[in-house]
């Protein structure tokens, strides 16, 4: 708990005056925590600040994210712990502070912003608190992004709460009154189908009364049975006794499955519930959301908007389908798992395929991809690829045409969507709630965090981000989620430094538009921390070689260091040195330019290594992405100004992953290291693919990679801000590594290790399969009370998403 501001003015009156006095002198408006924590220090080198001695002032100060200045008044938001906040004013003339609300402390800001002053200004506020009240919230920050185990918790408690009713005795002859929880519980059994094959309980059963007899009755009856014996020995007379498949495929199964259901009568236990649901089969079909981009599986990585989400898809796939798979066989099902990937149709696809309706996922048996195409108001497609920044006008009536098509290819409703980044949130919205199906998002990477200020200057980012329009979904899509995954805990709710990607939408607000107050609460146990992988078939240590024995190695050698089959440019004038290497789409936030300029500004970094750079296009004018334009005119030009021609090698964006996890191996022969320089990144595959390639990476400290990496340990963390003291230590490890190469194999196997134990495929897959079973089952028994929510933030899509969206087609 930090002090009482109040009471810190007192002690220390006349020092914190002259600090604020300076801070007003500094002529900002708004300071970010970074600004205010420099001029602090700044003020503690002054005679007058060498007073302020004060640990509790620091620790306010350490935990101040903004400061704004508005005349003689200084207005703090201090995050006194994780995803926890509070909003000071402090009045610097009179060295008084008084505690505000969220509402007050934005409505400060939007005023500097416009500049409006009266009273009676109208803001729209949303706020989603007063209907999360009796919904269950987890209470430790510790906990936030384990939010399945407090649910279960919640769950079981539930499930034995008893009806209310008017009489306490039945009646004489009458059947005792149902535990509320445990009658849902039967029902939902009940209705358990796969098309029109009932699962788990037929009709015969209609009570918790009849299911617990039926239940003993069963047990027995299956512990007569060798354990292995299958259904086809005992499924008529369990069928009698009320159970139909999906209970088990050996005796031995059903039975233990049988028992975890019994004890859960006698008393619901999370750990029971948790193992019961984890064996209920509901889960055979998903549909999974992606539109924006090129998606496919050839040709498109590295493209504008094409990068992790794909190979994350593509992985998350062939892992679920397994575990699916694995899963129902074990419950006796012979069904064919069914994944179907939806995108969008690019009728101008250029060398990729995602011109293609319909596309078989390699190394499945049966998930494909299923492309629709987007379409005008008058219902003309749209042919050329388009930006993720403009593509909102097109996205209802693609969830509406994907519906239709999707329900032709499942022969029905999926079991769950699964929506990735903003668009796919907000079309994962329409067709769960449409279809009535679990929802599950993943935001991969949220823009707001990228860009700072992004949502109180949204009016500058209008012309080429639509950031209102994206953020309006990122909100609506959050609160319609039943469950969302995320890559670490830094998305969810930061660290004791920095705010989290979600944190940032708990309350801010866009000057004009609207302001959120309660956008979406950390705590809410709809979070869970699911981390992806990098796929070991591809990525793995250095020391092995290429395994297939294929040319690969020295393929990638001469692309390196002789003469490459695409364009590129400089080659490297000492081939000795070791290699930093970087590899990203040419999209500013990554910061490729940065590190070249950073690097070619760097005497001691350019007398050790040579920089390896893979991204984007040589030439502008193959570019239609206008980012990535402005990114290679700067490379270039930076070669041009630097004189990097002679330790800089820049190949084109590399859309082969075989040949990029060749990349990682060579470099690491060169006992180099991998260089993540983005300002921000939301989780950061490269960095799991260089670590699982036994690569020391240096890696931004800003977003996902500050978690995945241990500075130090199993990495470095970078930071992109400050770019002397970065590459200065970068060159320190350097040295290091050359005067000794343990240290260099230390860091390369704890980065493989870490991979190893976090980042993994199967890991991943039966966890989401878990989570699914256990959000679906909550979604049941709490559908009625999501209604509320639900039908606000219908309101909130009709009356700004849309318009905004519609804007954004009438500027096309
Ligand atoms: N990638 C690639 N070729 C390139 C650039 C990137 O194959 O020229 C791959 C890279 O190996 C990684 C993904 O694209 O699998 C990028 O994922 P990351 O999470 O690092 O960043 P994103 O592009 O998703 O923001
Ligand atoms: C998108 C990003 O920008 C990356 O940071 C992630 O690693 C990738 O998606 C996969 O989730």
């Amino acid at each position: 708990m930090i002090e009482d501001l109040s009471d810190l003015l007192v002690r220390h009156r006349e020092p914190i005056y002259y600090f604020l006095q300076r801070v007003r002198a500094l002529g900002e408006r708004f300071l970010s925590g970074v600004d205010l924590h420099h001029a602090y220090s700044d003020f503690r080198e002054t005679a007058v600040g060498a007073q302020l001695d004060d640990p509790n002032l620091d620790r306010l100060i350490a935990c101040t994210q903004e400061a704004v200045v508005r005349d003689s008044m200084l207005y703090l938001s201090v995050r006194e712990r994780v995803a926890q906040w509070r909003y000071l004013q402090v009045n610097s003339e009179e060295m008084r502070c008084a505690e505000i609300s969220v509402s007050e402390y934005l409505d400060v800001k939007e005023r500097l912003v416009t500049g409006e002053r009266g009273e009676d200004r109208f803001v729209l506020e949303i706020d989603l608190e007063p209907f999360e009240r009796k919904f269950p919230r987890l209470s430790r920050p510790r906990s936030i992004g384990r939010g399945v185990e407090h649910l279960n918790r919640y769950l079981s408690g539930r499930l034995f709460e008893e009806r209310r009713t008017k009489t306490s005795r039945p009646a004489p002859g009458m059947r005792p009154p149902e535990r509320e929880g445990l009658a849902r519980l039967v029902d939902f059994l009940r209705v358990h189908s796969l098309g029109d094959q009932p699962l788990m309980l037929n009709g015969t059963i209609e009570s918790t009364e009849d299911l617990r007899t039926a239940l003993r009755n069963a047990v027995d009856l299956l512990g007569k049975e060798t354990g292995d014996a299958e259904r086809a020995r005992w499924g008529k007379e369990l069928r009698r006794l009320g159970f139909e498949p999906g209970w088990g495929r050996t005796a031995e199964r059903a039975r233990e499955t049988m028992e975890l259901l019994l004890d859960i009568l006698e008393a619901p236990d999370p750990r029971h519930l948790q193992d019961f649901l984890a064996r209920v089969p509901m889960i055979t079909s998903i549909a999974i959301v992606s539109p924006h981009g090129y998606f496919g599986q050839a040709n498109v990585l590295g493209k504008p908007d094409t990068g992790g989400q794909v190979v994350y898809i593509l992985d998350q796939v062939r892992a679920l389908e397994d575990a699916m798979r694995a899963s129902l066989y074990e419950q006796g099902l012979d069904v064919e798992p069914e994944i179907v990937v939806l995108s969008r149709l690019i009728p101008d696809a250029g060398d990729t395929t995602c011109d293609l309706r319909m596309e078989r996922i390699l190394g499945t048996e049966n998930a494909r991809i299923l492309r629709v195409p987007f379409r005008t108001q008058e219902g003309d497609v749209v042919r050329p690829w388009v930006s993720r920044f403009r593509i909102w006008p097109y996205l209802e009536r693609f969830a509406v045409d994907a519906e239709r098509e999707l329900l032709a290819e499942l022969g029905g409703r999926p079991d769950m969507i699964i929506g990735n980044y903003s668009d796919g949130n907000l079309v994962a919205t329409v067709l769960s709630h449409r279809l009535d199906v679990t929802q599950c998002n993943i935001a991969h990477a949220l823009e707001k965090t990228k860009y700072e200020n992004s949502d109180l200057f949204w009016t500058e980012h209008e012309d080429e981000h639509h950031f209102a329009c994206q953020f309006t979904a990122d909100v609506i899509s959050m609160n319609t989620a039943d469950f969302i995954i995320t890559s670490t805990y830094q998305e969810i709710a930061g660290t004791n430094e920095s705010v989290g990607q979600y944190e940032s939408y708990q309350s801010f607000t866009m000057p004009g538009l609207y302001r959120v107050v309660s956008g979406i609460d950390c705590f809410d146990p709809k979070f869970n921390i699911v981390s992806p992988g990098a796929n070991p078939e591809v990525f793995y240590p250095y020391w092995e070689g290429n395994r297939d024995e294929s040319p690969l190695t020295e393929v990638i050698r001469t692309e390196i260091f002789g003469s490459p089959t695409g364009p590129s440019r400089g080659t490297f004038e000492d081939p000795d040195r070791p290699l930093l290497f970087a590899m990203s789409r040419l999209d500013e936030v990554k910061n490729m330019t940065g590190l070249l300029e950073a690097f070619g500004r760097s005497e001691a970094l350019r007398e050790r290594a040579n920089l390896l750079l893979v991204g984007g296009t040589l030439d502008e004018e193959r570019s239609s992405d206008a980012g990535e334009r402005r990114q290679i005119a700067r490379m270039h030009a930076l070669m041009d100004e630097l004189g990097l021609d002679g330790c800089v090698r820049w190949l084109e964006m590399e859309t082969d992953k075989n040949r990029v996890g060749e990349f990682y191996r060579v470099v690491a022969d060169t006992r180099g290291a991998f260089v993540q320089p983005a300002m921000f990144e939301g989780f950061g595959l490269t960095v799991v693919e260089a670590m699982s390639s036994g690569l020391p990476v240096f890696a931004t400290c800003f977003g996902g990679p500050s978690e995945i990496v241990e500075d130090g340990e199993s990495g470095y963390h970078l930071d992109p801000t400050l770019w002397e003291q970065s590459t200065a230590r970068m060159a320190e490890v350097l040295a290091t590594f050359a005067d000794d190469p343990d240290e260099w194999d230390r860091i390369s196997v704890n980065g493989i290790e870490r991979v190893r134990e976090r980042y993994n495929w199967p890991l991943y897959a039966s966890r989401l399969l878990e989570l699914s079973r256990i959000y679906g089952f909550w979604k049941y028994i709490s559908s009625l009370e999501r209604d509320e929510p639900r039908r606000y933030l219908e309101m909130f899509y009709g009356l700004m998403y849309r318009p905004l969206a519609k804007r954004i087609e009438q500027e096309a």
